[in-house]
């Protein structure tokens, strides 16, 4: 005949692993309790890493099939058709950082250009080479795009020529727009 103290697998007595096992328990429940309490304020206020972009796209993988998707409470607004795209960078608010995708863009006279933010700090894509510059603004402007959110700038009333652009809240993320 064994022991507790000998056996390996129960080293207490069985009152002793009850009391232990309702107070897990109790823990668990009071953890329940608090959690379900909050689940309408978490969800409302969802914490800032849950707003973070996958640097994968999941709903379109490589060679794969997508996985379902949950459907969100609030779609994005859908992207309009452009002729030409330009990106802001994520981290793009970092000085050294690329700021631009492409940031030497050429387009055609009248041609429209999607300004995507993928960043998650407010930007503006602003010609001129900073605010000093007498011109800054006169051609194009988007002024601030926030994080996540996109504007589409007009090409109609841009002469031909390179035009130089920055962002006006991080004047060193610079580009360069050619209009042909
Ligand atoms: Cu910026």
């Amino acid at each position: 005949m064994t022991t507790d103290d000998d056996s390996h697998i129960l080293r207490t007595t069985s009152k002793r692993l009850v009391k232990g096992l309702v107070i897990i328990v109790g823990i668990m429940i009071v953890g329940t309790v608090i959690a379900l309490s909050q689940w309408e304020h978490m969800h409302s206020v969802p914490p800032q890493s849950s707003k973070l972009k996958p640097e994968v796209d999941l709903s379109n993988p490589p060679g794969g099939v997508a996985p379902p998707v949950a459907a969100k409470s609030e779609a994005p607004a859908a992207k309009p058709k452009t002729d030409a795209t330009l990106t802001i960078l994520q981290g793009a608010a970092v000085q050294g950082s690329p700021a631009f995708n492409p940031d030497q863009l050429t387009v055609k006279k009248g041609n429209t250009i999607l300004v995507d933010n993928a960043d998650t700090m407010p930007h503006t894509v602003t010609n001129g080479k900073g605010a000093s510059d007498a011109t800054s603004g006169k051609l194009f402007d988007t002024s601030i795009i926030n994080g996540g959110e996109f504007k589409v700038l007009e090409t109609t009333n841009v002469d031909a020529g390179a035009h130089p652009f920055y962002c006006t809240v991080h004047p060193y993320m610079t580009g360069t727009l050619t209009v042909e």
